[in-house]
């Protein structure tokens, strides 16, 4: 259960400037662990430590201190890259999950990959995985509290961040003990708690309305309704400007008797992102990993191109052996 961070902390310690960086499509846990770790070595007397995630930044988290200074997509097009003593690549488990930010490599003497997917594929000088650990931002809460580097409000708010939203704020099955112990201890350093969590759990922007009735309306079973598939087309996104979807996911694998839920996004015409949710043993990080993406085992997501109907039937298929 324990990570190995044997060489991490020493790392960690060589090096004085540093980049980090999130995944695309960033959430809680890739925004709060990239955080969390900038305070903590900022707290250590680095130099530089500048956090990249090759995306537009959701503003829902724009709570955590120094928001502001995550460099997106945006950014890094209209900036070279500068050269740092360590790369540290944070909650992804492949490479094109960072997007852009892979030239770093180049940029860095040395990498460090600390991540909790199953499969991490994903190189480094040190690779440090544990898909025991319910989200990045948890290994660090334990990377922290093993090697005495002191955990202050910031740093709690972004660590809680992460873990909350990992663990569907809790109810995930990734959601063990140490994860309440770790929550209790973070929730002990003064972080605004019940602001947190009405920020990421309960507030929804009333703007999705429209996409949210047709999707619910046009949500469809399958596999003797052990399956639920809520398709959204390119069109329907267009119409009503619908950003993320996430709270649609809820619903697919929520409705009683579903063990899968099928969450499909038309982004480009023809490009299709999935996101898949399951219950119990059922391994939808496999059915991911099918189509080249990865992800939990109950949590998981890949793109796919083609034709709905095809891409359908493809995913449909796949689903099906991860129920057999
Ligand atoms: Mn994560």
């Amino acid at each position: 259960m324990k990570s190995n961070f044997g060489k991490t902390l020493q790392l960690l310690k060589q090096a004085n400037t540093v980049a980090i960086a999130g995944h695309i499509r960033p959430d809680g846990d890739s925004i709060g662990s990239s955080m969390a770790l900038r305070y903590a070595l900022l707290g250590m007397g680095k130099k530089a430590v500048d956090v990249f995630t090759d995306d537009s930044i959701p503003d829902n988290f724009d709570y955590l201190h120094d928001f502001d200074k995550i460099r997106d997509s945006k950014y890094i097009d209209n900036n070279p890259w500068r050269e740092y003593d360590l790369f540290i690549i944070l909650d992804s488990s492949t490479e094109d999950r960072i997007g852009k930010c892979t030239q770093l490599r180049a940029h860095a003497k040395k990498v460090l990959v600390i991540d909790h997917h199953q499969n991490t594929r994903i190189e480094g000088d040190e690779v440090v995985t544990n898909s025991q650990r319910a989200a990045t931002g948890e290994m660090l809460y334990e990377l922290f509290t093993e090697n005495n580097i002191e955990i202050n409000r910031d740093i709690a708010t972004a660590l809680y961040t992460a873990m909350a939203t990992d663990t569907g704020c809790f109810v995930h099955v990734n959601t063990t003990s140490y994860a309440h112990r770790a929550a209790a201890e973070l929730i002990d350093k003064g972080i605004d708690l019940n602001a947190i969590n009405y920020n990421n759990f309960k507030v929804y922007n009333r703007n999705i309305i429209p996409g949210l009735a047709y999707a619910l309306r046009n949500m469809k079973f399958f596999l003797n309704d052990q399956a639920a598939v809520v398709y959204t087309p390119l069109k329907i996104i267009k119409k009503h400007n619908l950003g993320e979807i996430h709270q649609f996911k809820k619903f697919a694998s929520e409705a009683d008797g579903v063990r899968v839920g099928v969450i499909v996004a038309e982004r480009q015409k023809g490009v299709f992102n999935v996101s898949l949710r399951s219950h119990g043993n059922v391994n939808v990080a496999a059915v991911a990993e099918h189509f080249g993406g990865g992800g939990h085992k109950n949590a998981s997501g890949f793109i796919i191109t083609g034709k709905y109907k095809k891409v359908l039937k493809d995913i449909l298929e796949q689903v099906a052996e991860s129920l057999a």
